[in-house]
């Protein structure tokens, strides 16, 4: 009998980092394991994954994590999963990490990355080689001088969005790399790569300094969208020197090594001729493990943040600037001929070279906030979604419990706004807060994602909150789609296993092929809409969502003219 080939996915996020081996000479998952940052590292003192700014004396909005947590959580998966399958049959790698997040190394990373001894832990061998101890991550808000410059240098906003993709963004890398430029530039001098989560993950497993692929690029705001390279203009109005730090970026060719380092080979006995294909961001790899890569699909996927992505032929950017255009991770090779069925989401082979994302910060986030509030569990939590009626009569909350990103408010002390009865004003309505928090993100989802002009026939629902069919009905209702939900929920990593199996060395897989396997859809777990367009209350409580979200805002900007500040200039002033 042959020797069963595996593909492992890797997916570095905010809150863990986990892995899928998928076999791909008996089609199955051989195995799966997740580490925990804040349950399995305590020493690194991030329960959610990040570290609490009180913590460090920072800003409320300036949130980092320890990239050398990321490493000891990647050395843990990889112990677990030796004793979970055979490491020596992956042949092919790949995965993603949370985009946006910066790593700064200094001249000895070069050296330290392709001599790895497996005598020590990686985060020891790392640790000399960071001229920055920590890494902005996506949650962080606390660059909105620098975007204001960046646009400035550049014209305005809305040209920074027609070159990158993007307006200038808070978390996006460039501004965060600006705001280290100017506050800490004997460090930035002294920096010579800057890595995505991804690229550094990427580097490690590869042992070589990793490119950076086009769908985490893009999240930068220093790559040119239309020749998906880097942006001169950009990368000038962002600070100097800075091309020489950065990695290449690639798309298309997507191997960066057709041997592991042999870090991973000495100590955990994977064998010297696996394949190491580019890592991703972790949306633009669930694009591919939710088999929405071709344009038709839409996907909304229930994390830490939630976000509603899918494939787009050509860039088209949002007007009110919280909405961007990354690259799309996949090619079609040779490999992907006509494929019959269709149980997968995705139709005949394209090559769309863009996806496009809007991402909500307060997902999960939110829905953990209430839930604590009340000291409900998740199926006390679930059982007041059940328990209350559709449109919730008329409770409506902005669930901002703090800065967000769709649609963009970053102030300080941001508190849900509630609208409805006195009760449900006062926080004394268990049940119906939990209904109004996930009611009122998915219409607001549904106002921030107009500018994509999309009519989904069918949303494809995936993350953590995927699996509440409550949650699922309530997608369903206010989108007035069929919601459906995939066999294996593990988008991310998945994602990142049938890259690596499809642009691996010496690959003969087509990912066409491999998607219509692993990415099936749960068909008896489909939601239909329970509510049809003519007694669709959503469409009245849309309008009260939107009057509710106008009020606030000019709440906000009255506040701004009695102090007299700008609150979000106030942040930076105020620790510079
Ligand atoms: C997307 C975004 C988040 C992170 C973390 O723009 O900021 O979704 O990728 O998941």
């Amino acid at each position: 009998m042959a020797t069963a080939v595996y593909a492992l996915g890797i997916d570095s996020s905010t809150q863990s980092c986990s892995a899928i081996v998928l076999d791909l000479t008996n089609d199955r998952v051989v195995a799966e394991g997740s580490i925990n940052f804040g349950q399995a590292l305590p020493q690194y003192g991030a329960p959610q994954g990040f570290i609490p700014p009180s913590t460090r004396g920072r800003a409320d909005n300036e949130i980092h994590s320890d990239p050398l947590m990321w490493l000891d959580a990647l050395d843990m998966l990889m112990e677990s999963l030796g004793q979970k399958c055979d490491l020596a049959k992956i042949k092919f790698i790949s995965g993603a990490g949370q985009q946006h997040g910066s790593v700064y190394l200094n001249s000895s990373w070069f050296e330290t990355v392709s001599n790895l001894s497996s005598k020590k832990k990686l985060s020891e061998q790392i640790r000399p080689c960071l001229s920055r101890k920590s890494s902005p991550i996506w949650m962080d808000t606390s660059t909105k001088l620098e975007c204001e410059e960046i646009g400035a240098a550049i014209g305005s906003p809305e040209e920074v969005c027609k070159i990158s993709g993007s307006a200038p963004t808070e978390r996006f890398t460039g501004p965060q790399i600006r705001k280290f430029f100017k506050s800490s530039n004997k460090q930035y001098e002294e920096t010579r790569r800057i890595h995505l989560v991804s690229s550094f993950i990427g580097s490690i497993i590869a042992g070589v300094d990793s490119p950076i692929d086009t769908g985490d690029g893009a999240g930068m705001n220093l790559m040119n969208i239309a020749s998906l390279d880097w942006d001169e203009s950009l990368i000038n109005a962002t600070a100097p020197n800075l091309l020489g730090k950065l990695p290449r970026i690639c798309h298309g060719d997507y191997n960066i090594t057709s041997s592991i380092s042999n870090y991973f080979v000495a100590k955990y006995g994977f064998s010297n001729d696996c394949a190491v294909v580019i890592f991703t961001g972790d949306n633009p790899s669930s694009l591919v493990g939710m088999a929405a890569n071709s344009p038709g699909a839409v996907v909304i996927s229930l994390g830490t943040s939630d976000t509603f992505f899918a494939a787009m032929d050509d860039p088209c950017t949002d007007p009110n600037g919280s909405g961007h255009v990354f690259g799309n991770p996949v090619k079609i090779t040779a490999l992907d001929g006509n494929r019959t069925g269709s149980e997968t989401s995705s139709k005949e082979p394209r090559n769309p070279k863009y996806m496009t994302l809007q991402c909500f910060l307060n997902g999960s986030l939110a829905r953990e906030k209430v839930r604590n509030f009340f000291g409900m569990s998740w199926r006390d939590f679930s059982n007041a979604l059940s328990n209350t009626e559709i449109g919730n009569n008329n409770n409506i909350m902005l669930p901002f419990f703090g800065n967000e990103i769709s649609p963009k408010i970053i102030e300080s002390n941001i508190e849900p706004e509630m609208n409805g009865d006195d009760d449900f004003k006062n926080w004394k309505r268990p049940s119906e807060t939990a209904r109004a928090c996930v009611e009122c993100q998915m219409m607001n989802m549904k106002c921030c994602v107009e500018w994509m002009q999309l009519k989904p026939a069918q949303v494809f629902l995936t993350g953590g909150a995927s699996e509440n069919d409550h949650i699922g009905q309530i997608v369903a209702n206010v989108f007035q789609t069929r919601v459906s939900r995939l066999k294996c929920n593990y988008a991310c990593s998945l994602g990142g296993a049938l890259r690596a199996a499809s642009y691996g060395k010496g690959s003969t897989y087509a990912l066409q092929s491999l998607q219509h396997v692993f990415c099936r859809i749960d068909n008896n777990r489909d939601i239909m809409p329970s509510i049809t367009g003519q007694e669709n209350v959503y469409d009245k409580l849309l309008e009260s969502y939107r009057a509710t979200l106008l009020a606030f805002r000019e709440r906000l900007d009255e506040r701004k003219e009695m102090t007299g500040i700008h609150s979000g200039q106030h942040h930076i002033s105020q620790h510079k």
